[in-house]
C-alpha cells in the first residue's frame, strides 16, 4: 500500500506547540569537526613515498659495490629507508589513518559554554616507522662512535619508549593528564638517548682519532638538530593543534627526508672514503660467532 507522505507526517501523534512543551534549549549543538588531509597532503605523502623508494634502491645499489663484511651500515641505511617506503606508502594510500576524538569546550559571551566534538586525523604508521627506524638510525650512530652493547642497548630502549610514548600522546585524553604526561615522559626518553650520545658517544668517537671525531661531531650535531625539531612540531601540530594536518605532513616530509635519505647518504659515502670508519666484530656480521679454538674458514676480512 502505498503512503502519502504529507498525510502521513499530518496524522502522525506530533507534540503540539502548547506551552506544556519543554523549554526549548537556547544553545544549538555544535556540529563536530573534522581536521582531515587535503590533496596537498596526500600529494606529499606520495612525493616522499618515492624519495624513499629512490634512496632505498640508491642504497642497495652501493651496498652491492662492497664486500659483504663491509656492508655493516649499508645494510642497516638500507633498512632504514626501505621502512620508511613501506610507512610512506600506507599514508599516501589511505592506509593507518586513526581519528583522535577529542571534547573541546568553548566559551560564549552571553550564553553558557558549549562543547565541540573535535576529530583529528593522526597518521599511525609514522609510529610503527619511527619504532623500527629510530633505534636504526641510532645504531648507525653508535657503530661509529664505536659504543658498547651496553649502551646501544640502553639508548635504543630509551629511543622505542620514546616514540611509544608519544603515540600515547597522540591519542591521549586533554581533559586528563595523559595526552602531555605521555608526552613529557616521551622527552624525558629523549633526553637519555640525547645523554648517551652526546657523552658517551662523543667521547668513544673522539678516542677513535680526530677524522672520526670530527665526522661524529658533525653527523651527530646534524642528528641532533634534526631530531629536535620533531617534538616541536609535534607539540604545534598534534599537541595544540595550532597546524593544520596538511602543514604537519609537510613538515615531517622534510624532516624525514633529512633525518634518513640526506642522513644516510652523507654516512654511506664518508664511510667509504674513510677506513677508519670501520665496524670490528671480529667476523660476527658476516660469519656469525665462533666456538672457542675453532679455525675460522676464510677468515681475510678487516672487520665489517
Ligand atoms: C615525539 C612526541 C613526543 C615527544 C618526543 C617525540 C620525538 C620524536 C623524535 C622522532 C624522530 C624521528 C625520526 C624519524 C626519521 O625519519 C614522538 C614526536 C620527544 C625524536 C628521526
Amino acid at each position: 500500500m502505498l503512503v502519502d507522505p504529507i498525510q502521513a507526517l499530518a496524522s502522525a501523534t506530533l507534540p503540539l506547540a502548547t506551552s506544556s512543551v519543554s523549554s526549548i534549549p537556547t544553545v544549538v549543538p555544535t556540529l563536530p569537526e573534522y581536521q582531515d588531509a587535503t590533496e596537498t597532503g596526500t600529494r606529499t605523502l606520495w612525493v616522499v613515498f618515492v624519495v624513499m623508494l629512490i634512496a632505498s634502491i640508491v642504497f642497495t645499489g652501493m651496498a652491492w659495490t662492497v664486500p659483504v663484511s663491509k656492508r655493516l651500515y649499508h645494510i642497516v641505511t638500507t633498512l632504514i629507508v626501505i621502512f620508511a617506503s613501506l610507512s610512506y606508502f600506507a599514508m599516501a594510500s589511505g592506509h593507518s589513518i586513526g581519528y583522535h576524538h577529542v571534547v573541546v569546550r568553548e566559551s560564549h559571551k552571553h550564553v553558557p559554554d558549549t562543547t565541540k566534538d573535535l576529530y583529528r586525523q593522526v597518521y599511525w604508521a609514522r609510529y610503527v616507522d619511527w619504532t623500527l627506524t629510530t633505534p636504526l638510525l641510532l645504531l648507525d650512530l653508535s657503530l661509529l662512535a664505536g659504543l658498547s652493547g651496553g649502551v646501544i642497548l640502553m639508548t635504543m630502549v630509551a629511543d622505542v619508549i620514546m616514540i611509544l610514548t608519544g603515540l600515547f600522546a597522540a591519542f591521549g585524553t586533554e581533559d586528563t593528564p595523559q595526552k602531555w604526561g605521555w608526552y613529557a615522559i616521551a622527552c624525558i626518553a629523549y633526553l637519555v638517548v640525547i645523554w648517551h650520545l652526546v657523552v658517551h658517544g662523543r667521547a668513544m668517537a673522539m678516542s677513535k682519532g680526530g677524522k672520526v671525531g670530527n665526522f661524529f661531531a658533525a653527523i651527530g650535531g646534524f642528528t641532533l638538530i634534526i631530531w629536535t625539531v620533531y617534538p616541536i612540531i609535534w607539540g604545534i601540530a598534534d599537541g595544540s593543534r595550532n597546524m593544520n594536518v596538511d602543514e604537519e605532513i609537510i613538515a615531517y616530509a622534510v624532516l624525514d627526508i633529512l633525518a634518513k635519505p640526506v642522513f644516510g647518504a652523507w654516512l654511506l659515502f664518508t664511510h667509504m672514503s674513510m677506513p677508519e670508519t670501520n665496524v670490528d666484530l671480529g667476523g660476527f656480521w658476516s660469519e656469525g660467532l665462533k666456538g672457542e679454538g675453532n679455525i675460522r674458514v676464510g677468515d681475510d676480512d678487516e672487520g665489517a
